[in-house]
């Protein structure tokens, strides 16, 4: 039964998007949308399959790609949708480990790769550190589900994804998520994902710049949700 659409949000991935795309196990797979952020390699050719819908987000960042996803989502109508990189980091045949989990009636569903089989060097110091601040960050200002990674590969039922109402555009897109899904009390779930070096030069967390930005938004869309959690419980 297809119930089910990937997002992939891709900036310059020549060289591994059809890596992912032809890993991916299409059984439940309504679509696979795959939003070009404004590249300027040959990403989009690279993405083109019978099951794929290239999309266009210009404006560029993670969260911006995201969002241009979910809304050619609705044509779909999908029951759950799933997220995953680009950069062939992620093992794509693990969307059934996800699929299997959320079955179990669970609203979000996180793969960790602190829990996860990590190739070394895959998983960067800056990274376990910042994921492990954050999700301990969570735990004291949000409480409930105790997560262990900020992971990209994740699956989610596509009415919380409408309820929650993500807005952001870069890297605070991850957090955001797991942040209000606690705070509106979704079913959450983790479950070990393995994680590989990406293909291609690092964008982020890879970059001094990167993590830096990163981190500072991590923080700062936590200490929002933690103050909007607050100020509506008074
Ligand atoms: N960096 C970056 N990635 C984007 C953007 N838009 C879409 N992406 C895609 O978002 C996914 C995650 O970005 P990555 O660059 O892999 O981020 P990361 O995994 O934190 O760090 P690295 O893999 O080390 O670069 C990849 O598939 C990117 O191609 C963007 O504006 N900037
Ligand atoms: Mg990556």
């Amino acid at each position: 039964m297809k119930d089910t659409v990937v997002i992939i949000p891709v900036y310059n991935e020549e060289d591994s998007i059809g890596l992912v795309l032809d890993n991916i196990p299409l059984e439940r797979i309504i679509k696979v949308i795959v939003v070009n952020n404004a590249s300027t390699d040959s990403t989009v050719e690279k993405s083109k399959r019978e099951f794929t819908e290239v999309v266009d987000q210009l404006q560029r960042g993670y969260g911006s790609a995201c969002l241009k996803g979910i809304e050619s989502c609705h044509k779909y109508n999908p029951k759950y949708v799933a997220f995953l990189d680009g950069d062939f980091s992620d093992s794509p045949t693990e969307l059934n480990q996800l699929l299997s989990e959320i079955d179990k009636g669970f609203d979000l569903v996180i793969g960790s790769r602190v829990r996860g089989n990590n190739e070394p060097g895959a998983l960067l110091p800056q990274a376990v550190f910042g994921n492990w601040l954050a999700t301990r960050m969570m735990k004291y200002m949000l409480g409930g589900f105790e997560f262990t990674d900020l992971g990209p590969f994740r699956i989610i039922r596509y009415q919380s994804l409408l309820d929650i109402k993500m807005e952001d555009q870069d890297f605070g897109w991850t957090v955001e998520m797991q942040g209000k899904a606690l705070v509106q009390k979704l079913k959450c779930s983790e479950i070990p994902v393995s994680y590989k070096k990406r293909i291609g030069v690092s964008k982020i967390t890879g970059t001094l710049k990167g993590t830096i930005l990163a981190g500072q938004k991590i923080i700062f869309t936590i200490l929002k949700i933690w103050k909007n959690k607050f100020s509506q419980s008074f």
